[in-house]
């Protein structure tokens, strides 16, 4: 985490593994997401990631023995870290910008759309990737992507999984906005400083409004995507998807 006065720059930093989310990663999020929630000197956050991705979602080789038994326990994943991350995003009384450096992938694009304002280099795209593996969308992808977007086109995104270059994310409203790479660490910073040194208890009672319409429910749709989550993980489909990815092939689905 950097600190420059009231602006805190949060950077996920395992850019060999496309910043993926780890049990370390998410621990290490966890901790400096609640530091900057509870410091009041922190008036604006942004969470952006080293390298050329922003994050490509659950760390599969980390988790790889357990998914090809069909014994990941994806729910406790998922209540234990990723919830307690996008909860803590959402309920922060400043604002979270989600600086998008690149490829946002399954829990990654949730991640990405945790954030208040989402702002993307045009060389990033955006991917429900979760159905290529067989899974299901989780970590409140099933609720912000169609929060921003309506039902066609999150259907559209969780079931064909294609990527969204950023342009089109922009257009589509899936994000704020699309600057060219050569502008997009400036501006982001720039747009940082700006909230930073805004009107923070303003910023923080549209998000409480912002919250109160669309994400009242959260906790308990949270909730349901892990139950969901939880019987796809003993899936064949899953472990073949798995397998596929860590052998760098295309998958053969059976529906089982
Ligand atoms: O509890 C649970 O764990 C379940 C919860 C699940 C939540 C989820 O997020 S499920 C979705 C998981 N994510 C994915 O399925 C995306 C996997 N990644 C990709 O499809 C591609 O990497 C990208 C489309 C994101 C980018 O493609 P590309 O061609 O630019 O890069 P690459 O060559 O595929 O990846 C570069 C390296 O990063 C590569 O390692 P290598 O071969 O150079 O040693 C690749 O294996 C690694 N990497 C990419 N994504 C992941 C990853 N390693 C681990 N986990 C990843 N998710």
């Amino acid at each position: 985490m950097y600190r420059d006065g009231a602006a805190a720059k949060i950077v996920l930093n395992r850019p060999a593994r496309m910043n993926a989310w780890s049990n370390g990663l998410s621990a290490d999020l966890l901790a400096v997401l609640c530091e900057v929630a509870d410091d009041d000197g922190v008036r604006a956050v942004m969470i952006t990631g080293a390298g050329r991705a922003f994050c490509a979602g659950a760390d599969l080789k980390e988790s790889a023995g357990d998914a090809l038994e069909g014994k990941l326990d994806t729910y406790q994943v998922l209540t234990q870290w990723y919830h307690p991350i996008v909860t803590t995003i959402r309920q922060m009384p400043k604002p979270v910008v989600t600086a998008v450096n690149g490829p946002a992938a399954g829990a990654g694009l949730s991640l990405a759309l945790a954030g208040d304002l989402v702002a993307a280099a045009e060389s990033a795209y955006f991917t429900l990737a979760f159905a290529g593996i067989g899974l299901v969308p989780d970590g409140g992808a099933s609720l912000f992507v169609p929060s921003r977007v309506g039902f066609a086109r999150a259907a559209e995104m969780a079931m064909l999984g294609e990527a969204v270059p950023a342009a089109k994310a922009a257009d589509w409203g899936l994000i704020n906005f699309a600057w060219p790479d050569a502008e997009f660490a400036e501006r982001s910073g720039q747009l940082l400083r700006r909230l930073a040194d805004g009107p923070t208890l303003s910023y923080a009672g549209s998000k409480r409004e912002l919250n109160h319409w669309l994400y009242h429910r959260m906790q308990e749709h949270l909730e349901f995507e892990a139950s969901t989550q939880r019987d796809l993980a003993t899936s064949a489909d899953f472990a073949e998807g798995v397998s596929a990815f860590l052998h760098k092939r295309p998958a053969r689905f059976t529906g089982k």
